[in-house]
């Protein structure tokens, strides 16, 4: 097993990943789905509910460096899916999961490495002479280069030289258009705030179906409130945060994904702890079990819907 006191290595997530597809091979299977700029690995999980056919969720997280919870939540759930599989409920086991928890491995690790570069955000493509890195959250294809994105290298929002430039986007529109239309929920795992966000992104206009995802992210919200007792507020994106193209979700939603949702978990302002992405570590498993709250509420969505 893993354990969630601390933040881990992505060599131990992978580990992590490479002991569940041994232990649970009737179902699961490790799959490797691309390669970074510094040679890592781009990982999912496929867990399957053992029923042909089957809608699925697309659940991932660190695609921002500097927010480790985001990563070690996903893990989290992760763990609830394949070593607590009986105790799920019922409309869990009936939907497949696609988990990727580590989206940006380079970057992650660059944080890892020494204080001075903890905040990093962006991976470590040798983007410009001067300065490394694309935000991967604004490489996305749709509406990419609008509101809220960089054209500058040197930028934390550096929207990269085009579309999709990016190993780690195109890792994930690769593997994710061609389980299109199976999955159904698309959760991308981030921090902080505590928000649950659903599409646009890209500029405040709304989807048609957004009362759908109003309704579905509140009740997540209410039972994350009894579960964990913290407040999580939700909106579209660009009216709750802030206008950003080219994001993930925005991808997502715009192939079809009924419920794509930017999720920012726990922090600042919980009891007792520091601001920021310095989330410490015993905050590890109540964002894991807000994160669980969201999932279980978007699969039972799926599994509802006529
Ligand atoms: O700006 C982002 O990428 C996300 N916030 S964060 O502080 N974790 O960087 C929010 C993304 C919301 N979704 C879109 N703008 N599409
Ligand atoms: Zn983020």
């Amino acid at each position: 097993g893993l354990t969630f006191d601390r933040y881990h290595s992505v060599d131990t997530m992978y580990q992590y990943m490479e002991y569940l597809n041994r232990t649970y091979s009737d179902f699961v299977k490790l799959e490797d789905i691309g390669t970074t700029a510094e040679g890592r690995t781009l990982r999912v999980l496929y867990i399957s509910s053992g029923q042909p056919n089957r809608k699925a969720i697309w659940i991932d997280g660190g695609i921002h460096a500097r927010e480790w919870v985001a990563s070690a939540a996903v893990l989290w759930v992760l763990s609830e899916l394949t070593e607590k599989r009986e105790r799920l409920p019922e409309e869990m086991r009936e939907l497949d999961f696609v988990v990727m928890p580590m989206v940006n491995p380079d970057g992650y690790e660059y944080t890892r490495a020494r204080r001075s570069t903890r905040l990093w955000r962006k991976n470590r493509a040798p983007v410009s002479s001067a300065c490394a890195g694309v935000d991967v959250n604004r490489n996305f294809e749709h509406g990419w280069g609008g509101h809220g994105t960089s054209g500058e290298a040197c930028r934390d929002t550096y929207r990269g030289p085009r579309p999709a430039s990016e190993r780690e986007t195109q890792a994930i529109v690769n593997y994710a258009a061609k389980n299109i239309p199976k999955i159904q929920g698309f959760l991308t795992f981030h921090c902080y705030g505590q928000y649950i966000l659903y599409p646009w992104g890209y500029d405040k206009i709304l989807p048609e179906d957004h009362a759908d995802l109003q309704r579905v992210g509140e009740i997540a919200a209410q039972r994350i409130k009894e579960v964990g007792d913290v407040n999580y507020t939700v909106g579209s994106s660009a009216n709750l945060l802030y206008p950003a193209a080219g994001g993930s979700d925005d991808w997502a939603k715009s192939k079809g994904v009924k419920y794509a949702y930017t999720v920012e978990l726990r922090g600042p302002g919980y009891p007792g702890g520091l601001n920021s992405f310095f989330l410490p570590p015993e905050q590890i498993i109540p964002s894991g079990r807000d994160a669980f709250e969201i999932v279980r509420t978007v699969a039972e969505a799926i599994v509802l819907q006529p």
